[in-house]
């Protein structure tokens, strides 16, 4: 497969995120995607009421939406969405699968969209075209062969509310609460730590407190390339001197400065808004004792301002009245020394004490954070040190102020909310039983992680999955991949060809979606959809460009159809009725969820959606104790697989990361335009005094591999070394070429999210192969 690249290079970048190179960066993709006609048009109907809801972040979309409400990779997306080229059974004529395996992640989703249900032919070894009715028929003789517990229904976040309920009905009719989701790889560990400490599973903030917040901090989350929409309330914040606090390891440049691509003063004038006014380069997995510095600090500060008989700086009357276990975590707290503290942040105390100061002055604080808080061994203690540290100032439950997990994938949230979880205590189970005529299983079902392994034991045999790429997703790639090729079942609800796709199993069928973009009509009416973001606003939406192809289904249909071929029809959900009509289906989740979504068929189009009622924002504590719970960690590491310190000095820990050049597994590109990397991902970002104390140089060629388990052998490569402004011992790498390196095992405890931002590897010397060559880094491009 011979894909020409522009040639790599490395490029420390100058500008502001935003800006021109964001407005480049959207005409260039529009233009490769042929989707020059389609997609402008399609643009402006984008996160518009009667619009469609972006297909890439779950970042919430205002009541009041600019004239343009999208940002560089909302439009990317779209354009990757609508793009005219087509994957086509004459394709697959041409290929067998065993040949698309050597093909990138990048150009098998590039070849276009899918556009006929396909079946796997083993004999010669291609995907064939079949009916609908085929497959309908053939997967629902597979489903009744397998017991229900041997079939895991994964979901990526991106399915509708209505199809997100549909699906949870069906696994559940079926008899399993296998059901997993890309959540358990994400925010799980903000659905288990906040659910503890706050007693909702979900963030407190609304795109309103943004415009009364005196002071935010950002943990850990990349928003200039993973919600850049969100670069708009920041920047007005800023407008408004809100200081802004962030601790990353790395200076991801939207934190730093933006300028607004959508704002023509601001594209012709020298000025770009600073982002952050302090930005801490805290060390991978460091940032639980950087909390505990702050806190430290403002434990001090609150001791001399009562002697001095000024005003306290915690809020002790909030503390009294509305949470518990303060006592202990002050403890654990003075435990640690500034000395321990300051080794394990990766900070001076003085920078731990600038940004308590910044807190203790500030009424109305924000925490936002990602991938780099909940990706970690601690992910779920990470969270509630968080909340600890809003807890101290009463920042929960106040307008301006609270936590905001940023959520990936556009309906992850929503998806959960109607019922997608293998844990049948989060649904209520006596009204799905009552309206719908069957037993809910009992038994709690399988999580991803569980999924994995229980895929390499055997005691899964088939997979669905509603959308995803489920085998790049997860960890463990080359342990996990003969497992999946090793399935009785495979069958995949998709827009467009992966990886997950060419390891079929036994028995595998490939069928085409529409995608959000698109216009749902069923018998001749229009369908509207709905979806619940990141602040817990739930907004109806509406496809609008033509589909890809005319076979395609809606994934709705496509469950109805699987449903009504496998299950007897004594349960009584009108499969077929829900099909014609997604009116219906609200209607029932308007029924099994009332106190959320009750009159929802209108209420959806209120300018900016509807909230979903969350205790916590109104202090009312739904956890163990009936209080918000100050949850006190019991160690300072993130990593315990290997101890720091002098024994493991060869040992760095990577963070995999995404480009602003990604959504997810699928590669729009190969730059990283923020980051200065250009024509290639094959690089690894290290400290300069790493690289030279291990004996490399900048722009040489290593493998990485896994520094635990040395029984297992996990090794990526050849990577190009790229000296970086990252902290000593740490190193960063693009996921997904990285996840071969993650252990299956190294997952968060208690919500089992892979531990991807804080993986122990060792480096070694290689030689590039003829792929890598190509796309090298000059070595004059490295001198920074
Ligand atoms: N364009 C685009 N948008 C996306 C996605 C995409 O791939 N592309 N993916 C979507 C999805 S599903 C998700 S979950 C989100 C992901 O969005 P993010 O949460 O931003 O995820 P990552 O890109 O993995 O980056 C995590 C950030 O955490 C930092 N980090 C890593 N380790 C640590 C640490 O130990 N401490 C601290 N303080 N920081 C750390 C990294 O430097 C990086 O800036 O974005 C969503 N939106
Ligand atoms: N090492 C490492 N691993 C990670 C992460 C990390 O940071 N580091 N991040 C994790 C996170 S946060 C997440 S969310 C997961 C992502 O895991 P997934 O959600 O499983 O993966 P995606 O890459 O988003 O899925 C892309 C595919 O979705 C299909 N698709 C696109 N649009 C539609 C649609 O409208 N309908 C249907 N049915 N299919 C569609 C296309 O075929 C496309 O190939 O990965 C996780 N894995
Ligand atoms: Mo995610």
């Amino acid at each position: 497969m011979s894909l020409i690249h522009p040639a790599a290079h490395y490029r420390p970048y100058t500008s502001a995120s935003g800006g021109w190179g964001s407005a480049h960066a959207v005409m260039n993709i529009l233009w490769r995607e042929q989707a020059l006609f389609s997609t402008p048009a399609a643009l402006l109907k984008q996160n518009k009421p009667k619009g469609f809801a972006c297909v890439s972040c779950a970042w919430a979309k205002p009541g009041n939406p600019h004239a343009l409400e999208f940002c560089e990779n909302g439009a990317k997306a779209t354009a990757w969405e609508l793009t005219s080229s087509k994957t086509s059974p004459a394709f697959f004529e041409e290929h067998t699968l065993t040949e698309l395996r050597d093909w990138t992640d990048y150009a098998l989703e590039q070849h276009g969209r899918l556009t006929h249900p396909l079946r796997y032919d083993a004999e010669t070894d291609r995907y064939r075209p079949t009916t609908w009715e085929q497959a309908f028929a053939g997967i629902g003789e597979q489903l009744k062969a397998l017991s229900p517990d041997e079939v895991v229904f994964y979901a990526s976040g991106r399915a509708s509310l209505e199809t997100s309920f549909m699906y949870q009905l069906f696994a559940r009719a079926y008899g399993t609460n296998n059901l997993p989701d890309s959540s358990n790889m994400c925010h799980e560990s903000t659905s288990v730590g906040l659910q503890e400490s706050i007693g909702v599973p979900v963030g407190t903030v609304t795109l309103a407190d943004f415009e009364h917040t005196d002071c935010i901090f950002f943990f850990g989350q990349n928003v200039g390339s993973n919600s850049p929409r969100m670069l708009h309330p920041l920047q007005e914040a800023r407008k408004r001197h809100v200081p802004i606090i962030t601790f990353n390891p790395i200076r991801e440049r939207g934190l730093e400065r933006f300028v607004n691509p959508q704002s023509p003063v601001e594209m012709v004038g020298p000025e770009s808004t600073v982002i952050s006014t302090q930005y801490h380069q805290v060390a991978i997995g460091g940032d639980m004792a950087a909390v505990m510095g702050m806190v430290k600090a403002l434990l001090a500060m609150d001791r001399s301002a009562i002697e001095r008989q000024t005003e306290p700086v915690l809020d002790h009357g909030f503390i009294a009245e509305h949470t518990d276990g303060f006592e202990e975590f002050v403890a654990e707290v003075e435990r640690h020394s500034w000395e321990a503290l300051e080794r394990r942040a990766g900070l001076s105390r003085g920078a731990m004490e600038a940004a308590a100061t910044v807190y203790a002055r500030s009424e109305r604080v924000m925490v936002i954070y990602g991938m780099g808080m909940t990706q970690h061994r601690h992910g779920v203690e990470n969270v509630q040190m968080l909340v600890n540290l809003l807890l101290l100032r009463g920042n929960i439950g106040k307008t301006g102020a609270g936590i905001c997990p940023v959520r990936g994938h556009s309906n992850v949230q929503g998806q959960r909310t109607v019922g997608i979880t293998e844990d049948p205590a989060k649904v209520p189970v006596d009204k799905i039983e009552s309206l719908f005529g069957f037993k809910v299983p009992q038994r709690k079902g399988l999580a991803t992680v569980d999924s994995c392994e229980a895929m390499l034991d055997g005691s899964v045999k088939g997979f669905i999955g509603l959308g995803g790429n489920f085998l790049r997703a997860i960890p463990d790639t080359h342990r996990m991949e003969p497992a999946w090729a090793g399935l009785t079942l495979n069958v995949q609800v998709a827009t467009k060809l992966n990886r997950s796709h060419l390891l079929p199993g036994k028995q595998a069928w490939l069928l085409p979606c529409l995608g959000r973009i698109e216009l749902d009509c069923q018998e001749g009416v229009e369908q509207v959809y709905s979806t619940e973001d990141s602040t817990g606003c739930i907004h109806g939406w509406q496809g609008r460009a033509a589909p890809a192809s005319d076979q395609l289904r809606s994934e709705t249909a496509i469950i109805a159809g699987i449903a009504q071929a496998t299950l007897d029809g004594s349960e009584r959900v009108p499969w077929d009725a829900w099909r014609r009509d997604y009116a219906q289906i609200r209607a029932a989740i308007a029924q099994v969820y009332p106190e959320i979504f009750h009159d929802m068929e209108t209420r959806m189009w209120a300018p900016g959606g509807f909230h979903r009622p969350l205790a916590a924002a109104q202090r009312q504590w739904k956890t163990e104790t009936g209080k918000a719970r100050f949850i006190t960690a019991r160690h300072l590491d993130e990593d315990d697989d290997v101890s720091s310190g002098d024994g493991a000095r060869d040992v760095i820990q990577l963070m995999t990361l995404r480009s602003n050049d990604q959504f997810n597994t699928t590669v729009y590109g190969y730059n990283d335009r923020f980051r200065g990397v250009h024509g290639t991902r094959s690089v690894v970002f290290m400290n300069r005094n790493d690289v030279v104390r291990l004996g490399f140089a900048a722009g040489d060629w290593v493998r990485l591999r896994t520094a635990v388990e040395p029984e297992v052998r996990r090794e990526v490569g050849p990577m190009q070394i790229i000296v970086y402004d990252i902290p000593e011992g740490c190193a960063a790498a693009y996921y997904p070429e990285c996840n071969p390196l993650v252990p299956l095992w190294h997952y968060a405890e208690r919500s089992k999210v892979p531990a991807a931002k804080s993986v122990p590897v060792t480096l070694h010397a290689t030689l590039p192969d003829t792929q890598a060559q190509a796309r090298a880094v000059p070595l004059q491009d490295q001198v920074i």
